[in-house]
């Protein structure tokens, strides 16, 4: 199997104020398919996710990350993961929006970025369980494979 970090970026769930959802959701999609040795929620930092990114890249093949893909000031999750890619993947990012687009045009609005940083594939899902929800069950069936040619 597989092992998997989830990482819930929302400066309101770090600090209590609202449920983590969001984290929830993707563990109950992607628990049958994969080890999750890692979940945590962060504030909408940039350096502290970068970090982080960095040193779960070393224990996890997959990373997915939920929220702070918008256009708020604190929105800042796809330019942390950049930050420390190696190359990006374009198309799982563009296959996301393009179905998501047709649910609701909001989705014009998350910025999320797919990228590879070593044996490792990051994804940034946007923040609502809905969203999370709709474009996981969309990316599932290609997850393996992607990974299979990472490593
Ligand atoms: N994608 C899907 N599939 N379903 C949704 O409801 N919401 C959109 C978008 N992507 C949405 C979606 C909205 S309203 C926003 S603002 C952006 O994701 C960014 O969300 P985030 O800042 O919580 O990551
Ligand atoms: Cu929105």
């Amino acid at each position: 199997m597989y092992k998997a970090g989830i990482i819930t970026l929302s400066d309101s769930g770090y600090q209590g104020v609202r449920k983590d959802e969001s984290g929830k959701v993707i563990k109950e999609l992607i628990q049958e398919q994969f080890e999750i040795i890692r979940q945590t929620i962060l504030p909408d930092e940039k350096e502290e996710l970068s970090l982080l990114l960095i040193e779960w890249c070393q224990y996890c093949d997959l990373i997915l990350t939920t929220g702070g893909t918008g256009l708020g000031v604190r929105d800042i999750t796809p330019e942390a993961t950049i930050n420390i890619a190696e190359k990006t993947i374009p198309g799982i990012s563009e296959g996301m929006r393009m179905l998501s687009i047709q649910k609701t045009p909001f989705a014009m609005l998350s910025r999320g970025v797919a990228v590879q940083r070593g044996k490792t594939l990051i994804i940034n899902l946007p923040g609502s369980p809905k969203g999370v929800t709709e474009n996981l069950t969309y990316l599932l069936p290609i997850l393996p494979h992607s990974l299979d040619i990472l490593t």
